[in-house]
């Protein structure tokens, strides 16, 4: 239909836009850094989400200009925030960006990765790589060596949406991540109080086992502050969702890592 014509030009009509969710520490309530989510500004239909035209941009193959587009972009935003900074008074901002797994499988991805971070200045250890958990179920090392590389450069990588996949946990130790973003449906289990005592024991596992795993763990769709606080206390480190803010404009975030500054 009229998407799967429009998105082929879209990338050079400059009609991508990207929003910034701020990812806040769970123990001081500080903004660490961003997650960026690229949103399709169509001329007939408005702003489109993701869900609508990445699988389209997979598909097609754009996904790779797309996300070398969105990775790009987030790298400069992230030199930039620190620049309006005047340095690192904030500590780093540090930015979340997705890789589809058409992305992962391209060659270009390690090469792309260090030209962007030496064009901007910007330090491997300020860039969170994500990707999804059912991306890397049963993932051989061919497909493993790219994170790998990027890992052994100092960029963090996140297994996404995780606790969806049902992947083998002794698995994780196979894999070159050293974040667990925790699927958004185990936040929405901690919205009665008290919460399912099955879901708490599940989170606290995982959570003790990424920890001894040396992974940090970010919990998404934080909704209210009850959730935050239970999350918390089973030790989760970092925490994103409309509790703190919704994705939004690049500017927003500077602000509001200033005020709880
Ligand atoms: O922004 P929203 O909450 O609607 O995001 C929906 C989905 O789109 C999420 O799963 C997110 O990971 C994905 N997404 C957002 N931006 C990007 C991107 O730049 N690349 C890829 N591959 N996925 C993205
Ligand atoms: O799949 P991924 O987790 O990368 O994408 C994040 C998605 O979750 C985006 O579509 C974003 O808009 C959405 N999101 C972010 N915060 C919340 C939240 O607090 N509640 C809900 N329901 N969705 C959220
Ligand atoms: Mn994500
Ligand atoms: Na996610």
């Amino acid at each position: 239909h009229g998407l799967t014509t429009a998105l082929p030009t879209a990338l050079d009509r400059g009609e991508f836009f990207i929003e910034y969710q701020p990812l806040v520490h769970l123990g001081d309530g500080s903004v660490r850094g961003a997650e960026a989510l690229v949103r399709w500004l169509h001329p007939q239909h408005g702003v489109l989400s993701p869900d609508r035209f990445i699988p389209l941009a997979e598909h097609t193959g754009l996904i790779v200009p797309l996300g070398r587009w969105v990775l790009e972009q987030s790298v400069r935003q992230a030199r930039a925030w620190r620049d309006a900074n005047g340095g690192d008074a904030l500590g780093p901002l540090r930015i979340n960006v997705n890789l589809s797994p058409c992305q992962l499988t391209h060659p270009g991805l390690v090469q792309d990765t260090v030209e962007i971070l030496e064009r901007t200045g910007v330090t491997p250890d300020a860039l969170c790589l994500e990707v999804t958990e059912s991306a890397l179920i049963g993932a051989d090392d061919d497909l493993l060596k790219p994170l790998r590389r990027l890992a052994e450069m100092g960029v963090d990588i996140a297994l996404d949406d995780f606790g969806t996949g049902y992947s083998n946990l002794a698995n994780l130790r196979r894999l070159p991540v050293s974040v667990l973003k925790l699927d958004r449906s185990f936040t929405q289990s901690m919205q009665q109080f008290p919460a399912d005592p099955v879901d708490l024991k599940i989170v606290e596992g995982i959570v003790a086992l990424a920890h001894s795993l040396d992974l940090a763990v970010t919990v998404e769709g934080v909704e209210t502050g009850a959730q935050a606080e239970q999350l918390r206390i089973l030790g989760c480190d970092t925490a994103q969702g409309w509790y703190y803010a919704r994705p939004g404009p690049p500017d927003r975030l500077h602000d509001l890592a200033l005020v709880d500054a």
